[in-house]
């Protein structure tokens, strides 16, 4: 393996960039209208020239694709809408040659109902296997408890075959797994251990938050939202489990974990950060959602990023994103029309120079936007149930938009989900070609990344924390310094960037000719600078 920079490190991944590929949407590389893997190994040259470090892919795993492959029948294949076992070992030789790591998702809550254990669990009330899952009788002739799926519908399935429910968070084609069976967790670690013996670095877990459910079934409370729902996930035993997932991980040389940590706006960073344990016994990154419901003000930016900072434990790490494959498209949040390309760009800043591990999702670093889907293409169940009040999740998972072509180069077939219309320009051959497109600002950042390390692995301190709608912090190990300033501001405004010497210089910004003075600088509108500091 190229090592890269921070190869032989075992805290790569605190140094690393990671791009986060949805399969589908990525490169078609057998011309059936779906991405694949071998589309990813063809787009792999892309991914090292644009600097990033490790991808992470949402499930590749054998799946009825009842919900886009986080339902999974077989953990140890290769679904073959993306291709073959070889493809996947190829894929990750290729990846590796360039210094880049995979980092495989892992959906441990649930499996689906047409995986082996499941079929085997339904079969009949005595089978072996009945226990793998949560399976109940009915309680005066209904579900056993008031509990709901993620989406507010009932979460018992009744088997009029045994007479017996079963329960799932999600879809009812997706059982959930009864992780207070010990033979489950062996089940699971053995998986585990034939990907990362297969040279894997490290997984992604799915809602690691809801593996346990209350030993008695107790039910929720009535509320509003989901405040009410305590009973059916974030239980304590996932600490213990999350404290012998990471002695399998730690049993291999430098492998990594990130832990979706699934809660309803407004984010939990308290809950997120818990399962970072005590920064080295449990999972090694978290993702918390708060940033992604952050209004555009500079104030709420820095309250979230610095509540989320304040929580994670003294030997822990942060990791940020902006954009996921549930969750939408940054692009669609930060405005709607009116300089949303400028306000990408200040984005693109934060996310490469916070302290903590970026998360980038394909297409954002081309400044890639939510597609209204018509119902016709609406593929997400999820959509299909709720249109119109919700359309689904397809709207950020559109084909990548590679160039000018037909198909936006993702595919000679027409694509599984409409290209966006914006695909004519926003491309990533045209924007190769200009100097201050969305993706020429995500290379120099990731570029500036590996120049000054201290971007990787500098405390933060903030300078400003959104007055004036501006964001000014530094980057800084011992006398060396870096100082970020963001302007959240649709006009002009002077930034005040404390005493710096006369031998500071700006090394980056999203406009030309701007200048230090005595440590003031007149920022463009959305304009985002950064400057290494002089000492005389
Ligand atoms: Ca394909």
């Amino acid at each position: 393996m190229n090592q890269g920079l921070y190869g032989v490190s075992p805290d790569w991944w605190k140094h690393a960039v990671i791009y986060h590929i949805y399969p589908k949407s990525f490169k078609d590389g057998n011309g059936d209208g779906f991405g694949d893997i071998p589309g990813v190994i063809m787009k792999l040259d892309y991914l090292a020239n644009l600097g990033i470090d490790a991808i992470w892919l949402s499930p590749l795993y054998s799946s009825p694709m009842v919900d886009a492959g986080y339902d999974i029948a077989d953990y140890k294949n290769i679904d073959k809408e993306y291709g073959t076992m070889e493809d996947f070992k190829c894929l990750m030789s290729e990846a590796h040659k360039r210094g880049i790591r995979i980092i495989m998702d892992l959906v441990l809550n649930h499996t689906s109902d047409q995986h082996p254990w499941f079929l085997e669990s339904k079969s009949s009330a005595d089978n072996p296997k009945r226990n793998w899952y949560i399976w109940q009788p009915p309680k005066n002739g209904k579900a056993p408890n008031n509990w709901k799926t993620n989406f507010g519908k009932k979460a018992w399935h009744y088997d009029a075959a045994t007479k017996e429910y079963y329960y799932h968070s999600f879809f009812w084609q997706q059982p959930d797994l009864n992780w207070r069976n010990p033979e489950v967790k062996e089940a699971m670690f053995e998986i585990i251990r034939y990907w990362l013996d297969m040279g894997v670095d490290g997984f992604r877990l799915d809602v690691i938050n809801m593996l346990f459910k209350d030993k008695e079934l107790k039910n929720n409370r009535l509320g509003i939202f989901k405040k009410s729902e305590v009973h059916n996930r974030n239980q304590p035993e996932m600490y213990e489990l999350l404290r012998d997932f990471r002695k399998v991980l730690d049993s291999y040389p430098n492998k990594t974990s990130v832990g979706e940590i699934y809660t309803p706006p407004p984010g939990n960073p308290d809950l997120a950060a818990s399962f970072l344990g005590n920064g080295s016994d449990m999972l090694h990154l978290v993702f918390d959602f708060s940033l992604v419901f952050s209004f555009w003000k500079a104030s709420s930016y820095y309250r979230i990023i610095n509540r989320f900072y304040k929580k994670i434990p003294a030997m822990g790490w942060p990791c940020f994103f902006l954009s996921n494959h549930d969750i939408g498209r940054s692009l669609n949040r930060i405005g709607w029309t009116f300089n949303r390309y400028e306000k990408a760009k200040l984005h693109a800043i934060l996310l490469l120079t916070l302290k903590g591990t970026p998360f980038i999702y394909y297409g954002d670093e081309i400044g890639m936007e939510n597609v209204n889907i018509q119902k016709k293409h609406i593929k997400d169940l999820y959509g299909k149930m709720l249109y119109p009040f919700f359309k689904g999740r397809d709207h950020s998972r559109t084909p990548m938009q590679w160039n000018g072509s037909k198909n936006a180069g993702f595919s000679e077939q027409t694509p599984w989900l409409p290209v966006s219309e914006s695909y004519a320009k926003i491309n990533v051959d045209s924007e190769e070609k200009e100097e201050h497109s969305v993706l020429s600002i995500y290379k120099k950042l990731l570029a500036l990344r590996k120049e000054y390390l201290i971007l990787q692995n500098g405390d933060i301190h903030f300078i400003n924390k959104g007055k004036k709608n501006l964001l000014i912090y530094s980057r800084r190990v011992d006398m060396e310094e870096i100082i970020i300033v963001l302007n959240f501001n649709n006009k002009k405004t002077l930034a005040h960037v404390g005493h710096v010497g006369e031998t500071s210089k700006i090394i980056f910004s999203t406009h030309k000719g701007t200048k230090i003075e005595k440590g003031e600088i007149m920022l463009q509108p959305f304009e985002g600078v950064i400057v290494k500091k002089g000492w005389w």
